[in-house]
């Protein structure tokens, strides 16, 4: 029974990344172990087909900004969401009102992956208190437009919309998380969601302190 569970891909896997990247009483979040928590969705999000690829692949574009930082001569300073937000901001690394010498910097790349994360947030929330019959893309279009969408133009929450009508079915969507049956998916969720929410409220706080929700 447990043993395909071990080697496959789980999501509770990619869910322990999010507790694992809070630091200090979840007064910071390391960089290295949020990015771990990305990779998992976008290997998941995989799964769900083709559909999807035009998502994951601006994920993964993320990701990879992060990562060289990271990787790159001043990656200790990258090291938690805190160091970066001070060390990007007083060497003016941070295009402010348009993007322009600083297109790409580590500030504004993790405010894309920030706001997903409110999507994936209310998406799960949405699963697990979702009785059996609930429609995967109606749940997953409400927590969209709850959330990405007030950032997306016209042409992408049109085609998200579409790409909704692909998402499987609630239990398949269970299956393919290979958690267990549906009751230890609900559980796992209500155990896992409260990390996610840890790393969002954090970083969210961060980012109003710092005036850095509106970085183009
Ligand atoms: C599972 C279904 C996935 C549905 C995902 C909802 C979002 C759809 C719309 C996203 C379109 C992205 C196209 C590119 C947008 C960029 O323009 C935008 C802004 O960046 P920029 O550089 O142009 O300023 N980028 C973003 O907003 C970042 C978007 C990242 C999307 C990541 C989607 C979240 C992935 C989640 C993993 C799915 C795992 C589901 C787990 C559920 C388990 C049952």
């Amino acid at each position: 029974k447990m043993d395909s569970a071990e080697d496959k891909f789980c999501l509770r896997e990619v869910l322990v990344s999010f507790k694992s990247c809070l630091l200090n009483d979840d007064k910071d979040v390391l960089v290295e172990h949020y990015l771990t928590g990305w990779k998992g969705l976008v290997r998941f999000m995989n799964t769900l087909g083709t559909v999807f690829s035009f998502v994951s692949k601006d994920a993964v574009t993320k990701i990879q900004i992060m990562e060289n930082y990271l990787k790159g001569d001043n990656g200790e300073r990258y090291r938690t969401l805190r160091s970066m937000v001070e060390y990007e901001l007083s060497g003016n690394l941070v295009d402010l009102t348009k993007r322009s010498s600083h297109p790409d910097s580590g500030c504004r790349t993790l405010l894309r992956l920030h706001r997903a994360l409110r999507w994936l947030q209310l998406f799960l929330e949405k699963l697990r208190t979702s009785s059996e019959d609930s429609k995967t893309s109606t749940l997953c279009s409400e927590a969209y437009n709850d959330s990405l969408a007030n950032y997306h133009p016209w042409l992408i929450r049109k085609t998200a919309s579409v790409a909704f009508f692909a998402l499987p079915t609630r239990n398949t969507f269970f299956e393919v998380m290979n958690v267990g049956s549906p009751d230890v998916v609900v559980e796992m969720l209500g155990e896992a969601l409260p990390y996610v929410s840890k790393v969002y409220d954090f970083t969210q706080e961060l980012y109003v302190q710092r005036n850095l929700l509106d970085l183009p």
